[in-house]
């Protein structure tokens, strides 16, 4: 009889695939051994003596390398009035999941704070993105958040001391002692290898992938060209530009539509620039590797 479930941890050789709300341990048949089974992975699992064997890998979705995970399906960005929100880790972080089909999220933390306290809190310009909002510490709307995560692995990311460890603990109801970061390093000469792991409670799956916090651009699988491609509210207006290949950067005015929007207070200045910013950055990458 095969079994079908997630592969939720990795150690050297063995793996725990979860299966009816268990974890269990088992071993790759001898063909899949060093294939590069990654957590997240689905699989199927037979019983043979006694001992859970991996027999099949299905399909991915999708695979990060940095940190290593299968089948990611939302990344939820966590931001806070305190400390202010970093706005250009936003754009990245969501700029990284369209890039590798993950669906983001925004989630506003500390909604406990005084008003005064969210004046740095503005996503008036965000409407094409899901955004909650939330207190780690009063579990406000955390039911909100539940519905969202439910039956899908998602992984949480944003600036340092936004809450995503109060609300990982709340979401997993304390199940794992998880105390400050969820990733251990694994220091082997210059390189650090991050471990990564799917932690569930009941129908939630949360990767611990906290290596999205110190994205790098240079990272995105993406050509400059392609940027407005990532943009779903710029994609929205990309026929009112004069050329379909518009990339609303050098374009004269007349001809773009996104800058005329812009100016005109319809979209968002400062999200523009920062598009301007990551544009040059990935151009440079692009001239750098491609003469
Ligand atoms: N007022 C308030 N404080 C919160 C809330 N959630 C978390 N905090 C506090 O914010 C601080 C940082 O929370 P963490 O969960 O450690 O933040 P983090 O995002 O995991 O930070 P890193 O692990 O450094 O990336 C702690 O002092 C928490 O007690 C909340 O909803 N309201
Ligand atoms: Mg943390
Ligand atoms: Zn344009």
């Amino acid at each position: 009889m095969e079994l079908k479930g997630r592969v939720v941890k990795k150690l050297a050789d063995d793996f725990w695939v979860h299966i009816n709300n268990e974890n269990i341990k088992c071993k790759p048949r001898g063909t899949l051994k060093g294939s590069g089974i990654y957590v997240g992975d689905i699989v199927d699992v037979s019983l043979q003596n006694n001992l859970y064997v991996i027999e099949n890998l299905h399909k991915r979705t999708n695979l990060l390398i940095r940190p290593p995970i299968a089948n990611l399906q939302q990344l939820i960005i966590v931001i806070s009035s305190v400390p202010k929100p970093d706005y250009m880790i936003v754009d990245k972080l969501i700029l990284f999941a369209y890039s590798h089909g993950i669906t983001p999220i925004i989630v506003v933390n500390k909604q406990d704070l005084s008003e005064s306290e969210n004046e740095y809190i503005n996503f008036a310009f965000f409407n094409f993105i899901k955004i909650i909002y939330v207190s780690a510490k009063t579990s406000k709307n955390i039911h909100q958040l539940k519905n969202v995560l439910s039956n899908k692995v998602s992984a949480f990311a944003g600036q340092s001391a936004v809450g995503k460890s109060a609300l990982i603990n709340m979401l997993l109801e304390n199940e794992k002692a998880i105390e400050g970061e969820l990733s251990v390093k694994i220091n082997r000469g210059k390189n650090t290898t991050r471990h990564s792991e799917i932690y569930c409670h009941d129908n939630i799956m949360i990767a611990d992938t906290s290596g999205f916090t110190s994205l790098d651009e240079r990272l995105l699988p993406i050509a400059y060209f392609e940027l407005p491609y990532y943009y779903p509210d710029y994609n929205k207006y990309k026929r009112e530009c004069k050329y379909s290949s518009c990339v609303h950067f050098n374009e004269p005015y007349n001809d773009c539509k996104i800058k005329q929007l812009v100016n005109n207070n319809k979209l968002d200045k400062l999200r523009y620039e920062r598009y301007k910013k990551i544009y040059k950055i990935l151009e440079e990458k692009w001239v750098k590797t491609h003469g």
